[in-house]
């Protein structure tokens, strides 16, 4: 799709019979992608709780009661130590999650451009998600290395504000915007399962497909309903939902990366081998999401061999000059190699 996809478009594409839906992506993904290929990210979460935010569907946030431990940021031994963990596992990339509304320019944030900094001289792609970002601070997340930032519109900007009041739609895609300007890659996607209407799933993929530039990866993810948050009683997103968003993502935005994200825990192997079919290329795996289950590095390797799929090489073992946003002076390494048990 060349002009950027009005509603009435995306409509169409996501209301054909299912399995039609199934076929064009699938051979969309065929035509732009290697379909063996899967990009698997390992999630840290380097901050856990304590968030002033009022995130309705979130475990993290502060203003509800839920059973998750909170944490102060992770010392640079600890995230060392995962990150050599989840490269030794197959992981091309890490994403590090931080419960904040914002980043600050303090000695927290310096900590994670030393994060960044060390992560990626191991050869991993790194990606962040830590909130609202001023263009300095993307600008100084690229020059440490970044090559990803997270940054999810959640749903449409019609629906926004049943979910969250305490920041805008405008906030967040000025935020991608900042991120994009800087040269890191965007990774903005969604949740389906908040209550929203299917007018919304389509009008948040309207919104991403139209960006100026549609992002490098779009997470789709399922509600994790969380015990003590608004969404807490949530019905079950079911996989014929997740199948219509994924190929419809997938049609909409040919060369993006399109991960399966959170939900997977609940889904069967043939369920997620469908949401492969469709054109998803992408996972988080680890046995943990941010506060909730995932499966499991040896379930995940075991799925693949069935289906013939495999993990995707980190960009950054391509020469600098191929590398599409190379800006990898480490300004903020603070050498620290060997990891240990923490
Ligand atoms: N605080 C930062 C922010 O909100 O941008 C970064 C961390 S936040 C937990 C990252 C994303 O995780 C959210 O934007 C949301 O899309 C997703 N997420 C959080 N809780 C979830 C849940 N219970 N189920 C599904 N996705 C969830
Ligand atoms: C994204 O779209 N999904 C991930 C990641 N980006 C940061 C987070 C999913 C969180 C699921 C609930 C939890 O584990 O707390
Ligand atoms: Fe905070 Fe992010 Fe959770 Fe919202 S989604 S409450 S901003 S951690």
């Amino acid at each position: 799709m060349s002009a950027a996809p009005t509603h009435a478009d995306v409509s169409e594409i996501y209301h054909q019979p299912l399995l039609e839906l199934i076929f064009q992506a699938a051979s969309v993904h065929r035509e732009h992608n290697n379909p063996r290929e899967v990009q698997v990210s390992s999630l840290v979460s380097i901050k856990t709780g304590a968030c002033p935010e009022d995130c309705s569907y979130c475990s993290q946030s502060a203003r509800f009661k839920t059973d998750i431990k909170v944490e102060k940021l992770m010392p640079l031994p600890e995230l060392m130590y995962k990150a050599h963990a989840a490269k030794d596992a197959g992981a091309s990339r890490l994403c590090m999650g931080a419960a904040w509304r914002s980043v600050k320019d303090n000695k927290d944030f310096d900590h994670v451009l030393d994060m960044v900094a060390q992560v990626n001289d191991l050869g991993l792609e790194v990606c962040a998600t830590l909130g609202m970002l001023t263009a300095e601070q993307a600008q100084k997340l690229a020059d440490a290395g970044l090559y990803a930032y997270n940054h999810n519109l959640d749903t449409s900007r019609d629906y926004y504000d049943k979910v969250i009041t305490t920041r805008t739609y405008d906030d967040r895609l000025e935020t991608i915007d900042h991120v994009r300007k800087a040269g890191i890659t965007v990774c903005s996607g969604g949740i389906i399962g908040l209550g929203e209407a299917e007018d919304d799933r389509i009008s948040m993929l309207v919104t991403l497909a139209g960006l100026p530039v549609p992002p490098e990866s779009v997470p789709i993810n399922a509600l994790v309903p969380i015990e003590g948050t608004p969404l807490g009683e949530q019905k079950p997103v079911n996989v014929w939902e997740m199948l219509r968003m994924i190929a419809t993502t997938r049609i909409l935005m040919p060369h993006t990366v399109v991960r399966l994200s959170a939900g997977r825990n609940e889904m069967s192997s043939v369920e997620q081998a469908l949401c492969f079919m469709a054109g998803a290329n992408s996972i988080f795996a680890g046995d943990k999401l941010l506060t909730t289950p995932n499966p499991d590095f040896k379930d995940d390797n075991e799925l693949f061999a069935l289906l013939g799929l495999q993990a995707k090489k980190p960009d950054n073992n391509l020469p600098e000059s191929t590398r599409p946003f190379a800006n990898k002076t480490a300004t903020h390494s603070a050498n620290v190699s060997a990891p240990t048990m923490p």
